[in-house]
């Protein structure tokens, strides 16, 4: 029996081996993140590997996927089920940012701290919100939702495998491999020529809604390595003479310790497609739907330390608006010295971000402080932080932007369909988890097994609530 995280493993090693066969400058920001994971290993030795092993982050991949109806999304949860990737988090880009995008999100991920630290493969899926007047109107919705109820992404064979991997929790040979090549294969840009018209009409209201709704299949349209030192990464991709997005989403580089997520991306390329013309021949054109990013993730923030970040962000952007032709990263890591703790231990003592516990196997001998502050304080207990393992709508939003070609319309004396976090998780037929939930569950059972192991047993995380 192969184990769902080899599965998942495999389905990570696979998707990326097919997806830098398609989009070659994949292959060279993979190699580009390696070469620099090396130079920071060598730079900062174990301190490097804080935020987990550098086996961990050398297979480390996030993707993204987006489809059309709920029941595509429910055989989406399916197959990544089988894997071990359940839904965390909610993401509503239909307000995000600049210029909106018409889906709402989760992301497929391990929840459990072992699974994650086997392989942590994530997949960030959106939902085309065909049901939101400000995109489509009546007349559009109707034959986009008839256009999607009529294809078919994933075939029985492949949603039976998956269905028997998650209920066994794993698959033995050669089912294992079966299945997996049916997946990746299911991922994969389709070659079916593409109605030109149909994908013209689709993209004047959104690239995005083009690229699911335009076409009779789903791809994964990026694959992201982790690298320990994304502005590195952005010089060298950038001295190669490779066009990156302008900037690096989610926290500027300062001083303290990494937080969350900053991510950066190199835009979509052209690539040759068959065309479907109004006439019925076939002809050629080109869209630019596959990309390239890379992430570097840092500790994970409780709500207050979130709370801090969203509202550092605004402040960013009144001084920007405030003080025209300042340099954003240079405002905000003015910004972020004066209102963030710049170590570990000042984040942790503000309640901030999450850090798991363990009794230090050096600790000092006699009786045992009894709060956890203290523990750590008179070296008993280490704390060690939590990776931030998802996604952030800003970014998200950015990322998506960065790779539309034109801004879409949309009708905003329109109101926007109701579609909630509940919503998504009735739509799939699954509970999405709360990530803040995973993390304090995580911070807290770290707690109990130091609080048995040292014979504290009042000692609790409830000094962080
Ligand atoms: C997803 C964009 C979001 C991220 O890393 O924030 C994302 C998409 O383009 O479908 O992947
Ligand atoms: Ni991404």
């Amino acid at each position: 029996m192969i184990p769902q995280w080899r599965l998942r493993a495999r389905f990570a090693r696979e998707l990326s081996t097919m997806y830098g066969r398609e989009v070659p400058l994949y292959t060279t920001l993979v190699q580009v993140s390696e070469e620099v994971n090396r130079d920071v290993v060598d730079r900062d030795g174990s301190g490097a590997q804080r935020l987990g092993s550098i086996d961990r982050i050398t297979a480390e991949r996030h993707g993204a996927i987006r489809v059309g109806t709920p029941a595509e999304l429910g055989q989406v949860a399916r197959i990544f089920g089988a894997f071990g990737m359940h839904p965390v988090g909610f993401y509503d880009l239909r307000d995000a940012g600049g210029s909106p995008v018409p889906v709402i999100s989760t992301a497929f991920r391990p929840i459990d701290a072992g699974e994650l630290a086997r392989n942590p493969f994530r997949v960030f899926t959106s939902l085309l919100a065909t049901a939101d007047p400000r995109f489509f109107t009546a007349d559009l919705r109707a034959r986009l939702e008839m256009f999607l109820a009529g294809r078919q992404l994933f075939g029985p064979e492949l949603l039976a495998l998956a269905d028997r991997a998650e209920r066994d929790h794993g698959l033995p040979e050669p089912e294992a491999g079966r299945f997996l090549e049916l997946a990746v294969r299911a991922f994969e840009l389709s070659t079916e020529p593409v109605d030109r018209s149909w994908y013209a009409e689709l993209e004047a209201v959104s690239a995005v809604a083009a690229d699911i709704g335009g076409v009779r299949g789903t791809h994964i349209n990026h694959l992201t390595p982790r690298v320990l030192d994304i502005d590195e990464l952005y010089r060298r991709m950038t001295d190669r003479g490779i066009a990156m997005i302008d900037e690096i989403q989610g926290p500027p580089r300062w001083h303290g310790p990494d937080v969350l997520l900053r991510q950066t991306s190199f835009r979509a390329l052209a690539e040759t497609r068959t065309m479907r013309e109004a006439d019925g021949t076939i002809g050629t054109g080109s869209l630019r739907v596959r990309f390239g990013e890379v992430e570097a993730r840092g500790i994970a923030l409780t709500p207050a330390g979130r709370a801090r970040y969203d509202a550092l962000l605004g402040e960013v952007d009144r001084r920007l608006v405030a003080t025209p032709g300042g340099v954003r990263a240079e405002v905000a890591a003015e910004i972020w010295e004066k209102g963030l703790p710049g170590t570990e231990a000042g984040l942790r003592e503000e309640d901030l971000a999450y850090f798991a516990y363990a009794v230090n196997p050096g600790r000092p001998d006699g009786t045992p402080p009894g709060t956890l502050a203290e523990l750590v304080d008179r070296g008993w207990v280490t704390a060690t932080p939590i990776v931030y393992e998802d996604f952030l709508p800003r970014s998200a939003a950015g990322i998506f932007q960065s790779n539309l070609s034109g801004t879409g319309s949309r009708d905003t004396t329109q109101t926007g369909a109701d579609h909630d976090q509940a919503w998504l998780a009735a739509a799939m037929g699954r509970e999405i988890h709360d990530p803040f939930e995973l993390y304090a569950r995580e911070r807290a059972a770290s707690v109990a097994t130091v609080a048995a192991e040292l014979g504290i047993p009042e000692l609790t995380d409830e000094e962080h609530r």
